[in-house]
């Protein structure tokens, strides 16, 4: 395995991170988390625009360009030769001294790991599911903007050792108001009589890739999916959810908070969407080998 660290590639024994640097200090820094299909990297342009804006969000500068930054990408799936798998692209603050003052980084670490995936058991999107509700809120955009896909992830962590202790795949995450924000690593759509419904990135969710691409395939279906404040109550009550993630893909959902959702089985819509996405993804996205 080699690993892409500020401009030149590591074996895996040899790829280290200092110390010192403020993404393993503080959590300073952001991430994008990207998937190779077929020897295509899906919706790359995207994730690095989405790279770009949490950078922006949190005033760090990264040394290198867009169009470098998808080498880096694409250059890591091929000298790995990845031809399905998962990247993980990260920047951070990068070294400075043991106070917290971004000012004392004078540069930013770049690094990328491109690895095979481990995908989800299949009985997950034969059987969907189990979700209980987090008793922690998703932080608020006055804190830190639930927008920015940041190294802190201590907040979905919380909810994520709840879930642990539960015996939940996923938890739904609510914001300050008591609405429906996402999952801690995924975002939620809902249907109901034909509808289908997502939260708001304003109610506290990430702007998923995947949710953009689900949003892209309803619109060919049309049936265009709106964006809604929903409660516990719309997601109790649902004929079907399901989630999204990259990891995740769209993934059905059979229980929230001891409520079955539907009959307890993955929904037509739903399977209509899991079946849209592989298609896309599997004939899209930008080459890794030519
Ligand atoms: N919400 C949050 C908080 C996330 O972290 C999503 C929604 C879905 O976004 P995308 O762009 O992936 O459709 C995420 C994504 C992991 C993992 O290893 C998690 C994410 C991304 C990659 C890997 O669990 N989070």
């Amino acid at each position: 395995m080699k690993i892409y660290i500020d401009g030149q590639f590591y074996a895996k024994e040899d790829a280290k991170i200092s110390v010192f640097d403020h993404g393993l200090l503080y959590g300073d820094g952001i991430f994008e988390g990207i998937r190779a299909y077929n020897g295509r990297i899906f919706r790359l342009d995207e994730h690095i625009e989405r790279l770009h804006d949490s950078a922006k969000a949190i005033l760090l500068q990264i040394p290198i360009t867009a169009e470098e930054m998808k080498k880096v990408v694409v250059e890591s799936c091929r000298l790995n030769d990845i031809k399905n798998g998962y990247v993980r692209l990260v920047v951070t603050r990068g070294i400075g001294d043991l106070g917290l003052n971004p000012n004392k980084c004078p540069k930013a670490t770049i690094f990328c790991i491109a690895t095979g995936i481990a995908i989800y058991p299949p009985e997950v999107y034969q059987n969907g599911l189990k979700l209980v509700t987090a008793s922690t809120q998703r932080i608020g955009p006055a804190s830190l903007s639930p927008a920015i896909k940041s190294l802190n992830y201590l907040n979905q962590i919380m909810a994520r050792i709840e879930g642990n202790l539960a015996g939940a795949d996923e938890l739904i995450v609510l914001n300050a108001e008591g609405f429906v924000a996402e999952c801690t690593a995924d975002n939620v759509f809902v249907i109901k009589k034909g509808r289908i419904l997502t939260p708001p990135v304003s109610a506290g969710a990430l702007g998923g890739i995947t949710r953009r691409a689900v949003m892209d395939i309803a619109e060919t279906f049309g049936t265009p999916i709106l964006e809604a404040n929903l409660t516990r109550y719309d997601l109790w009550v649902a004929d079907e959810i399901f989630l999204t993630g990259t990891a995740a893909e769209v993934v059905p959902v059979r229980e929230l908070d001891a409520r079955v959702i539907g009959d307890g089985r993955p929904g037509p819509v739903t399977l209509r969407f899991t079946e849209a996405y592989h298609q896309l993804t599997n004939s899209t996205g930008t080459p890794i080998f030519n």
